[in-house]
Parts: C-alpha cells; sequence; structure tokens
C-alpha cells in the first residue's frame, strides 16, 4: 500500500497571462542576471525584466511533477530576441512538457555533443523535451511568450552547463523574420 504524500489540489491557470491562482514562486530574471549569453556585451539597462516564471510547490521528488508558467518578455539585445537562460536537466535524463499558451516563440534544443533541434512554440503546441537535451525559449513576437512546463519532479537544473558553453544556436531578427544562426560564443 502506497502511503499518499500530498493531498490533492487544484490551481486556476489563467490561459492567456499565465498567471496561477493562488499564486505560484516567482523567480524574475532581468538582463543583468544573463550576463554574457547574448551575443551583444553591453545592455543599455541591466535592470529591464526579460522573463518571470510561476511555480506550483510540489516537492522535488521523482514521483511527483513539477508545474511552471514562463512569462517571457519581447524584447531585443542587439537584434538578438529575448531567451530565457535555457538549461539541462541535473539529472540528464529526465524530460519535460511544454504547452504554449500566448504570444510566438521558438523552443532551442541542443545534446551535450553539439546537436540542436529549434521548432515553434505557439498558443496550442505541445512540445516534448525527452531527456538529454538543454532547452531554451526565445520570443520572436511582439507580445509576451507564455508557456505551461510540467516536467519530472527530481530533474533539477544545470545552468553552469550553458553558462560556460553556451548554444550551438542563436535566434536574430531578420529581415523576413527570426533567423536561426551558429552561434559564434558557443564551446563545446
Ligand atoms: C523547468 C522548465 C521551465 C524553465 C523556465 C525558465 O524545467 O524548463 O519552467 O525553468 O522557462 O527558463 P530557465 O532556463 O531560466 O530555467
Ligand atoms: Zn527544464
Amino acid at each position: 500500500m502506497v502511503k499518499p504524500s500530498l493531498e490533492p489540489f487544484t490551481v486556476f491557470l489563467d490561459l492567456e497571462s499565465g498567471h496561477l491562482d493562488p499564486a505560484g514562486l516567482a523567480v524574475e530574471r532581468r538582463l543583468v542576471d544573463m550576463e554574457g549569453m547574448y551575443q551583444q556585451e553591453e545592455v543599455a539597462d541591466g535592470d529591464q525584466l526579460v522573463y518571470r516564471v510561476y511555480m506550483v510547490p510540489v516537492p522535488e521528488q521523482n514521483s511527483e511533477i513539477s508545474c511552471s508558467t514562463t512569462i517571457l518578455e519581447p524584447g531585443l539585445v542587439g537584434e538578438e530576441y529575448f531567451m530565457t537562460k535555457g538549461h539541462f536537466h541535473q539529472v540528464r535524463d529526465r524530460s519535460e512538457v511544454y504547452i504554449g499558451l500566448s504570444g510566438y516563440g521558438l523552443l532551442v534544443m541542443a545534446t551535450e555533443d553539439g546537436g540542436d533541434v529549434t521548432q515553434p512554440i505557439e498558443r496550442g503546441s505541445m512540445n516534448y523535451v525527452p531527456g538529454g537535451w538543454a532547452h531554451r525559449t526565445v520570443n520572436v513576437g511582439d507580445t509576451p511568450l507564455v508557456f505551461f512546463a510540467a516536467y519530472v519532479g527530481d530533474a533539477g537544473h544545470d545552468y553552469t552547463t550553458i553558462e560556460r558553453s553556451g548554444f550551438p544556436v542563436a535566434v536574430l531578427r531578420g529581415e523576413d523574420g527570426p533567423r536561426v544562426v551558429p552561434n559564434p560564443k558557443y564551446r563545446r
């Protein structure tokens, strides 16, 4: 017999704005928190908000499913679109599902040996991120990119590998829309 460790609960998710009720724990990242991640080193206003993550609090263990919403603001650093830091899961084989709620973005995924895949994220998209793939979202629209994420509770986050290596590709504004180009700062 498995003794339940949690009581069931319900959270209401605003499918447009991504806000949770009751409010989840929020993580805020500003340009100053992303030093060295964009092609352009200098930023005009480091205090500028790039994204917020609202998390549904559950224990970070294998038996649970962690859920969060991310609200990624529109904006540019030079010609590079606002993006999340991106990470591998600390436990590398842990997978994740994203459901797009509003706005337009790209989900950039990469393996440790330098493979990369970029896919669209928008209202109604369901992106499956298998274990072993680092993931970063990029807002290529002019409204906030909002998505819901669900992942294995003990996945954890390894930001260090991305801080050191970067992603193999960068997403830049082009004359005909976003361009996915090799990242000159990538160090495998
Ligand atoms: C967690 C999931 C998302 C991100 C969020 C912010 O596994 O992938 O909730 O944490 O989109 O991105 P980052 O790279 O700063 O964690
Ligand atoms: Zn993740």
